[in-house]
């Protein structure tokens, strides 16, 4: 055997002692889509992040579409990635798709948000906020706001989806011990801007003006933001004479705290590459049992 073909040997012979990790990881990530100011800096956030790990991510963005997702899915199951990851856009129709990647010897993790399948053993873990207790938490902040006494319009997320499910589960859990608290209008508004603003313009008409309510619970800030716009042009006080309360804590409803049109905004991480990549990348290289969900913590943060 001649010398180059020794070296050769020797080379090939270390980078398999050196296992995968020598190796950039493949992964597949299917994105919801777009929406709102939240979602594009968590998707940046992965881009970004899946540098510091050596992953070759695979991003597919579903403009809030699942058949996108589905196949988004698929492609990457042909290509044979690593692992994939799924922010699923509503928490049903998973099942099959989530089997055919069992059957190809994919793991699959869930982030942001969830699906609702029979088989929990279809996907690994799940790493994401706790939209219950995010619910939760606005109720129970706007209770202290209120004393326990408020006629609130709600705006939802995306008809189906984990946070809009889960939120609307939590705020309802506290505000329900209070029977003078209570919502009196609920609508979705998609986790959007526009549709926020679409939605309350709908409440002001229905409310007279608002009369009476009390407060405004938005899903997400981005609707709280085009409630905010419809209130502003109806000659509406947001945060003075309503309370206003949501979901994300972006820079935008920062901005909206400090100018006294906002009240409170429970914080959803969207640097959570930190969170995800570590534990994705453990588990290629050591299959090993996880729990089915890996919380990502929420804080609650309000003008002052
Ligand atoms: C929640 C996430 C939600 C955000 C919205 O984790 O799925 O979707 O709260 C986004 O801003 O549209």
């Amino acid at each position: 055997m001649t010398l180059k073909f020794a070296l050769a040997g020797v080379a090939l012979g270390a980078i398999a002692l050196a296992g995968p990790s020598a190796f950039a990881q493949t992964i597949g990530f299917s994105q919801v889509g777009s929406e709102g100011d939240w979602r594009p800096a968590f998707s940046a956030n992965m881009q970004e992040s899946a540098k510091d790990y050596g992953v070759d991510l695979k991003f597919a963005n579903a403009q809030g579409k699942q058949e996108e997702q589905l196949r988004a899915v698929r492609a990457f199951i042909a290509q044979g990635v690593d692992a994939i990851i799924i922010a699923p856009v509503v928490v049903t129709g998973w099942d099959q798709v989530l089997r055919e990647a069992r059957d190809a010897e994919i793991p699959v993790f869930l982030v942001d948000r969830d699906v609702d399948v029979e088989d929990k053993s279809l996907y690994v873990t799940r790493i994401s906020a706790d939209f219950n207790l995010e619910g939760k938490l606005a109720g129970a902040w706007l209770a202290a706001e209120s004393k326990g006494d408020c006629k609130i319009v709600e705006l939802q997320g995306t008809t189906g989806s984990a946070p809009a499910i889960e939120r609307k589960k939590g705020f309802e859990a506290v505000i329900g011990q209070f029977p003078a608290m209570e919502i009196v209008a609920t609508q979705s508004g998609d986790f959007t801007t526009e549709g926020g603003k679409k939605v309350m313009e709908a409440f002001i008409k229905s409310t007279d003006n608002l009369d009476g309510i009390c407060a405004s619970f938005a899903h997400n800030d981005n609707m709280q933001l085009g409630a905010i716009q419809a209130m502003k042009e109806a000659g509406l006080n947001p945060g003075k004479d309503v309370q206003m309360v949501s979901v994300d804590y972006v820079p935008a409803i920062k901005d909206a705290l400090d100018d006294g049109e906002a009240n409170a905004s429970v914080e959803l991480r969207s640097a959570v590459g930190e969170f995800i990549y570590p534990v994705v990348l453990d588990y290629i290289k050591n299959p090993a049992e996880l729990d089915k969900w890996i919380v990502i913590p929420s804080d609650l943060h309000t003008a002052d």
